[in-house]
C-alpha cells in the first residue's frame, strides 16, 4: 500500500462538540500521522471556493454558510493508503447510513452537519491540502 497524504477537516459542528481530541485519536489508533494543522474560520466565499466541485448542487448555499458558521480545523495525515483509509474512518455522508464505530456514526448530527471531510481521490487531496498548507508546513514522518 503506498503511503498518502490527505486532507481532513473537522467541520464547525464537531469543533463545537469539543470532539477534536477523539477525532484526531481515531486518525493516530489507526496508522494515520497528522502533519500539519490549521485552525482557522473560512468566510463564505472561501468555502465556497474549497467546495467549488459541488457548486451547481442544491445543497452548495447552505454547505457555505455551514462551512463558514464557526471554527474549523484542517488538517494534512500522512500514512499507508492514507485517502480510503481517512474515508473508511469517517463513514458514509449520511450519518444514518454510516457504518457502526465510525467517526460520522459517532458524531455527525445530519447530512449536512457531519462532522468531518476527507478528501475522496489522491489527486484531490493534493489540491485540497495546498488549499490550507504550503510544503513549509508539512511535516512528514
Ligand atoms: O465527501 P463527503 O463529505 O462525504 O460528501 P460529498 O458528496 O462530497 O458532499 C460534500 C458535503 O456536502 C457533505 O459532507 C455534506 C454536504 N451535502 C449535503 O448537505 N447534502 C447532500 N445531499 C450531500 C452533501
Ligand atoms: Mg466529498
Amino acid at each position: 500500500m503506498p503511503v498518502q497524504r490527505t486532507l481532513s477537516i473537522i467541520k464547525p459542528d464537531a469543533v463545537g462538540k469539543n470532539v477534536i481530541g477523539d477525532i484526531i485519536r481515531r486518525f493516530e489508533e489507526n496508522g494515520l500521522s497528522v502533519i500539519a494543522t490549521k485552525m482557522t474560520h473560512l468566510s463564505g466565499s472561501e468555502a465556497g471556493r474549497f467546495y467549488a466541485v459541488h457548486a451547481a448542487r442544491p445543497f452548495f448555499a447552505d454547505l457555505c454558510s455551514f462551512m463558514s458558521s464557526g471554527p474549523i480545523l484542517a488538517m494534512c495525515l500522512e500514512g499507508k493508503n492514507a485517502v480510503t483509509l481517512n474515508r473508511q474512518l469517517m463513514g458514509a455522508t449520511n450519518p444514518k447510513e454510516a457504518e457502526a464505530g465510525t467517526i460520522r456514526a459517532d458524531h455527525a448530527d445530519s447530512i449536512d452537519a457531519n462532522a468531518v471531510h476527507g478528501s475522496d481521490s489522491e489527486e484531490n487531496a493534493a489540491i485540497e491540502i495546498a488549499f490550507f498548507f504550503s510544503d513549509l508546513d508539512l511535516h512528514s514522518r
